[in-house]
């Protein structure tokens, strides 16, 4: 979209125009791409940050110097001024300056605003509290190998104003909770919510207000692709709005079916690839598999070609990853799993125990919830991080359980525990952000302890 178009959107949708005050709160990648986009659309704006050294402050000071930036805690005079916050995912918006500043008349927009009102592209967005990443690179992937120019972002990683490019065909975008908490005017041309399971309870105050920040995510006319086999998501549906469903237990919409022996994935009555070609692991990735083939079909993407960028999926790192076998034990790091639902999903993928490596910050979970797949499918848990007294008060003695202080020292007495054939699953249903900088350093650290066993 050319400038004037999308100042004309800004205005019409969002009440921004040359004369708002625009206060970004949060300078890491999604205030740095805000910051960006709002100079570039000559939009007056100062950045605050509650913390000293915000990871994005010199890249912006160094790109647009005469930006005011207010760091190392919130100055409620910044807040006070303006007619418009651009609040980052990681602020609530809870903070007594937000709060403040809505009650004054400041309207609150996020990055995902902001991107809705700068395209015109079809735009598929994804929500759910497992499985999004995976299924929005299943649907990049997709997108590409069917000849549309296909970008990927979001909670993914890159903030979706930082895809902006007039040759992007498509845009497929996964949204946190955070993220759409905070959203009015996306209208996605498809969208859905994969599973509901709880997840961020110490940001929302019940999981029902989890859930409508979820449901935010259908905003508009756009298709909805429904899970079929998760209760509070099946409960989404709005009458008059087109939809299709998903399922790995009923028979409608794009579900499976057993074709003379043979698991196929349909689309209707129309088989579409055999389960077996799917190369990721566990019933969870056929529902992601399902759920993408659907979203992928609304915005006209080729049946083949998603059929082949399926099998060609090679999987995200972090997730379900068989890293090593060391003297017949097989290593396996789900260090993405950042909350119950994902782990149990985890574990419901093996046939035998496992020794489960979990712990970190359970984000006020409930955790008793681990109980019964902890019950049916671990040999015993090694419990590291913030909340350890807490999550073996809740599991209540019903495994073995031991305490680590390290990854390294989970990993050294995993490794005394688990015996030939049997894996070491690290599915630590928790947030990783008391002993590590995310999740991604938690899997690297637990690889590395893994790779000095095995030598
Ligand atoms: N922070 C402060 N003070 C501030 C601003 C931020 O202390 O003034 C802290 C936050 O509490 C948070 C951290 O800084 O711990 C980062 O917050 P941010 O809003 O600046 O985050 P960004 O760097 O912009 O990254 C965000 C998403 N981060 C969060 O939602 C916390 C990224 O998702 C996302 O990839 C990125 O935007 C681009 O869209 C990460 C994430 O952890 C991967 N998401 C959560 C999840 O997946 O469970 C929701
Ligand atoms: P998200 O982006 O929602 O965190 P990911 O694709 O990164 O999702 O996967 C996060 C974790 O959830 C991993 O441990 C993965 O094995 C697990 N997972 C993936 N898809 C699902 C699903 N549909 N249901 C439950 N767990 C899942």
């Amino acid at each position: 979209m050319n400038r004037k178009a999308i100042s004309a959107a800004l205005k019409q949708q969002l009440s921004l125009n040359e004369e708002s005050k625009v206060l970004v709160v949060g300078l890491g990648v999604t205030g740095f791409s805000v910051s960006k986009f709002l100079q570039e659309n000559h939009i007056q704006y100062a950045v605050v940050d509650s913390r000293d050294h915000p990871p994005l402050n010199d890249t912006l000071l160094q790109t647009f110097p005469n930006t005011a930036v207010f760091t190392g805690g919130f100055d409620q005079a910044a807040f006070d001024v303006v007619t418009h916050l651009v609040v980052s995912p990681g602020v609530s918006l809870q903070e007594d300056c937000i709060k403040r500043a809505v009650l004054a008349k400041a309207r609150i927009v996020s990055d995902i605003d902001l991107f809705a009102c700068a395209t015109d592209k079809p735009i598929i967005a994804i929500t759910g509290s497992n499985g999004k990443s995976t299924v929005t690179s299943m649907l990049g992937d997709m997108g590409n190998k069917s000849g549309m120019n296909t970008a990927v972002g979001g909670n993914l990683g890159i903030p979706a104003l930082a895809l902006l490019d007039d040759s992007i065909d498509l845009y497929v975008i996964e949204l946190s909770s955070f993220q759409l908490e905070r959203t009015t005017v996306l209208n996605a041309t498809a969208a859905t919510v994969l599973n509901i399971s709880s997840d961020h309870l110490d940001r929302y105050q019940d999981l029902k207000e989890y859930v409508q920040e979820k449901q935010k995510v259908f905003a508009g006319s756009g298709v909805m692709v429904l899970n079929n086999d998760d209760s509070i998501v099946r409960g989404m549906i709005e009458a008059n709005r087109k939809k299709l469903t998903f399922s790995i237990q009923s028979n409608t919409g794009f579900h499976l079916q057993n074709r003379q022996g043979e698991i196929w994935l349909m689309d209707e009555k129309k088989p579409l690839m055999k389960q077996i070609e799917l190369p990721l692991e566990g019933m969870h990735n056929v529902a992601n598999a399902l759920a993408a083939l659907a979203l992928g079909k609304v915005v006209g993407l080729n049946t083949l070609s998603m059929c082949c960028a399926l099998k060609d999926f090679k999987g995200l790192a972090h997730r379900m990853q068989c890293i090593a076998t060391v003297k017949g034990v097989s290593w396996v790091n789900d260090s993405k799993a950042t909350n119950i639902g994902a782990c149990i999903a985890a574990m419901q993928g093996y046939q035998e125990k496992v020794v489960l490596i979990a712990g970190g910050d359970a984000k006020g979970a409930e955790i008793s919830e681990l109980i019964p797949a902890i019950k049916a499918k671990a040999k015993c848990v090694v419990l590291i991080g913030k909340d350890t007294e807490k999550i073996e008060r809740a599991i209540d003695g019903c495994v073995p359980s031991y305490q680590a202080k390290t990854i390294k020292e989970a990993v050294q007495i995993a490794a005394t525990m688990a015996e030939a054939g049997e894996s070491v699953l690290l599915s630590p249903a928790c947030a990783s952000i008391d002993q590590f900088k995310n999740y991604q350093e938690r899997g690297d650290q637990f690889t590395a302890a893994v790779m000095e066993l095995a030598a």
